[in-house]
């Protein structure tokens, strides 16, 4: 039987096999054969051991169509970057590492701001028009009313899909509405049970329906940008690329030169401030980021 790993925990991988449920596996030998460790996310062929105990033993791990580290995981389709539109503000500059890092694995994203109800439409439209030209879609959801879930739920038909974003921005209230069994903790129950800031631990596949699985994973609060040239860093900025052209020099960093085809649909309003704001700040960043 073909299945999908949706955890492993101590020896211990948990299959969901499409027509019968969640079987509790070994993986003996299977390291052995190919020199491999299962992941979550990976499909499996499994041979039951008992069926009433729904336990079996993982015979053989398919080959990956890739694999993300931290958290290890495998088969991802796509990447759901969740912010909160407000409360907290969301950190733009830690967005914007986030969709070079998954560029880099050519993972595609789709991006989430949760808590729209803290937004008047105005300040939505404000916000997605910022990331209108990077290449990712954007949509609005909130947890809290419910809203925004049907599209949502569009967007991760058929895939398996690993959430990421800050800590407290809702990712595991957005996952208890998709998937109501997978009671996930939120930071309602940690505060009432006194922890600390961080609510989820631990890297987990929910099965929400059909073929579509998401990861929930503990919130990240700064990501180190990846190693890169930066003359490179231009080519994460994809709504950069259609005024290159238009630059004197080339190689252009579009920062300091004269005649720069960027620069002047910046000043046109066809690039957003705050993405050009960005740019700068990363391409200085490793500027300054020590050669060895
Ligand atoms: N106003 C508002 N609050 C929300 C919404 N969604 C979630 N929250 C609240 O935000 C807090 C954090 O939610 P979680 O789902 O635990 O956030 P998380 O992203 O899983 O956080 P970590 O597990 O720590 O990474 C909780 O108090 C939720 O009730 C929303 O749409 N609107
Ligand atoms: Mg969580
Ligand atoms: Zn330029």
């Amino acid at each position: 039987m073909q299945g999908k790993i949706l955890k492993g925990i101590s020896g211990f991988y948990y299959v969901h096999i499409a027509e019968s449920g969640i079987y509790e596996c070994r993986a003996k030998g299977v390291f052995r054969q190919q020199k491999m460790k299962p992941l979550t996310g990976d499909l499996v062929e499994i041979a039951v051991i008992n069926e009433a105990e729904k336990t079996g033993n993982v015979e053989k791990i398919l080959p990956r169509k890739n694999e993300l580290f931290r958290p290890a995981v495998a088969n991802i389709d796509m990447a759901l970057v969740i912010f909160a539109a407000a409360s907290p503000q969301p950190n733009l500059n830690l967005l914007d590492r986030f969709l070079i890092r998954m560029r880099m694995q050519h993972m595609p994203v789709t991006i989430c701001f949760n808590k729209m109800e803290l937004l008047t439409e105005q300040q939505r439209t404000g916000l997605a028009q910022i990331y209108e030209g990077c290449g990712c879609p954007v949509l609005f959801t909130s947890a809290k009313y419910k809203e925004g879930m049907d599209t949502l739920r569009q967007a991760l038909a058929g895939k398996t899909v690993a959430a990421s974003g800050p800590s407290g921005v809702g990712k595991s209230s957005l996952i208890n509405l998709l998937q109501p069994q997978a009671l996930m903790e939120t930071g309602e129950i940690s505060r009432k049970i006194e922890r600390g800031k961080q609510t989820t631990r631990h890297t987990q596949l929910i099965h929400i329906e059909g073929n579509s699985y998401i990861m929930d994973t503990p919130g990240f609060s700064s990501l180190f940008l990846p190693d890169m040239e930066k003359e490179e860093l231009q080519q994460y900025y994809m709504e950069f690329a259609q005024y290159e052209p238009q630059c004197r020099f080339q190689g252009c960093s579009h920062i300091s030169e004269p005649d720069c085809g960027v620069k002047d649909a910046l000043a046109a309003g066809r690039i957003h401030p705050i993405r050009y704001e960005n740019y700068k700040l990363l391409y200085e960043e490793l500027k300054s980021r020590r050669k060895y």
